[in-house]
């Protein structure tokens, strides 16, 4: 007996399929620009989301049962835990999870080495489960914002004891990951930001958190840990300011401290909104600095200020967000759906509906991105844009940094006025955009 018996294995059944419980859009075999959808979107559950949050909020009790027959808060819970998750990444052909520590078990309230021995237990159960399964573990993290000790922050708090209790936690929950085969391992600095400058000082909480990432860089590579650290920048929520504001500020940090060779981003789409930015903006930035390195699947509200965590529908949104990966060669990490159910979607089915939502939504918007690209007429005009920086002899001097500014600045007298710049054509490229999506 599984715990989602109603549901059948759900498959690719084609856009005219009405079947509620079939992907009409994620095809896992059908090869897009020369590589299959399944390795161009390496898709992945985040426990936390899935298994763990039952819809309670900070009006009311949870409304969905997540208690998959066990007692919440034994190892029971934990194991049924990771029996309903395997079953549900089955019936998806999902091949990855992402966890936080306390994701996994009960953390013990009172000793930090029980919480420890129960990770090394459902570690064992993790591997005993998914053997010869293709399911793998995408990346993990360490929850350091849900214990009252990080309400100061975990690398940027002002006591160096809970400076220790992020470091116990870092570690561990990088032994875990490595255990696991995790390609990645995420700080997402839920804490680490202030509220008031007026009790905060600024740089020893950044020149901490620098050092807890040196440590776990160093820790990592000592057991062997090959992927990628990530940061996960968000600007606010729960702090008024975090640290890890946004990408262009995430990868700054990053090379003031030396830590950009071990690092890239991981982004969230909810994320870069709540930033004042597009998903896409964030993927740039990322890519330009060769720091792409996993997503958060997710979609926000506009209408609402905060980090709603949906599946992702707006197919438009998931163009543009494949249009950048694409271009930028993949992505070394994969989709993880940092996405959650609305808190009515009660159901066991509603979390089947939620991700081939998410599913289908990015698989739409890879079939389209491609589509961009092997249309042609954007990229032309991107090229065409900027191609008196090759065809003509100053373009070439500012780009490959031979001009000075006395030279151009002859150049601009010579010249008494320059020309305007051509039309950007900004509408034609959307309606470029338009005649691909519903063409
Ligand atoms: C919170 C968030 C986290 C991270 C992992 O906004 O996105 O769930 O993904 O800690
Ligand atoms: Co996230």
């Amino acid at each position: 007996m599984g715990f989602f018996d109603s549901i059948p294995q759900v498959t690719y059944q084609g856009p005219k399929c009405k079947d509620p419980y079939a992907f009409k859009y994620y095809d896992p075999e059908r090869v897009i620009l020369g590589k299959k959808m399944k390795e161009h979107l390496p898709f992945a559950m985040a426990w936390w989301h899935n298994l763990c949050a039952n819809g309670r909020d900070m009006f009311g009790e949870g409304t969905a049962d997540k208690t998959f027959g066990a007692a919440p808060g034994t190892m029971e819970h934990a194991k049924a835990k990771v029996d309903a998750g395997i079953e549900f990444m089955k019936k998806l052909g999902i091949g990855y999870y992402c966890f936080h520590d306390v994701d996994l078990v009960p953390e013990d309230p009172e000793d930090i080495n029980v919480t420890n021995a129960r990770l090394d237990e459902i570690s064992d159960y993790i591997l005993e489960k998914t053997k010869g399964t293709n399911i793998k573990c995408l990346w993990g993290t360490a929850n350091m914002f849900n214990n009252p000790r990080f309400m100061n922050g975990a690398g940027s708090t002002n006591s160096p004891e809970v400076y220790c209790f992020a470091a116990a936690q870092i570690k561990k929950a990088l032994e875990i990951t490595v255990k696991l085969g995790g390609r990645g391992y995420v700080f997402w600095g839920g804490r680490e930001g202030y509220e008031t400058l007026l009790n905060t000082d600024m740089k020893l909480e950044q020149e901490n958190i620098a050092s807890l990432m040196r440590m776990a860089v160093d820790y990592g590579r000592s057991i062997g840990f090959k992927g990628d650290f990530l940061i996960e920048p968000k600007p606010k929520e729960p702090m008024k300011h975090q640290y890890d504001f946004d990408a262009a500020t995430a990868i700054g940090f990053l090379r003031q401290y030396g830590l950009d060779k071990d690092f890239k981003m991981n982004i969230e789409a909810n994320h870069a909104t709540l930033a004042g930015h597009t998903f896409q903006h964030e993927l740039r930035v990322s890519a330009m600095n060769g720091m792409l390195g996993s997503v958060d699947a997710n979609q926000g509200d506009m209408l609402l200020g905060w980090d709603t965590d949906e599946f992702p529908f707006n197919v438009y949104e998931t163009t543009l967000a494949m249009y950048e990966i694409l271009k930028a060669g993949g992505i070394p990490g994969g989709f993880n759906f940092d996405s959650k159910n609305r808190r009515p979607s009660n159901t066991f089915e509603d979390m089947f509906h939620g991700y081939i939502l998410g599913m289908d939504t990015f698989a739409l918007g890879l079939i389209k991105a491609a589509e961009i690209i092997e249309d042609g007429r954007i990229e032309k005009a991107l090229r065409d844009r900027y191609a008196s920086y090759e065809t003509t002899e100053i373009g070439r001097k500012i780009r490959n940094h031979t001009a000075t500014l006395e030279e151009l600045a002859g150049c601009a007298a010579q010249m008494k006025k320059p020309a305007c710049p051509e039309s950007g054509r900004q509408e034609l490229l959307e309606q470029i955009m338009n005649e691909v999506m519903f063409g």
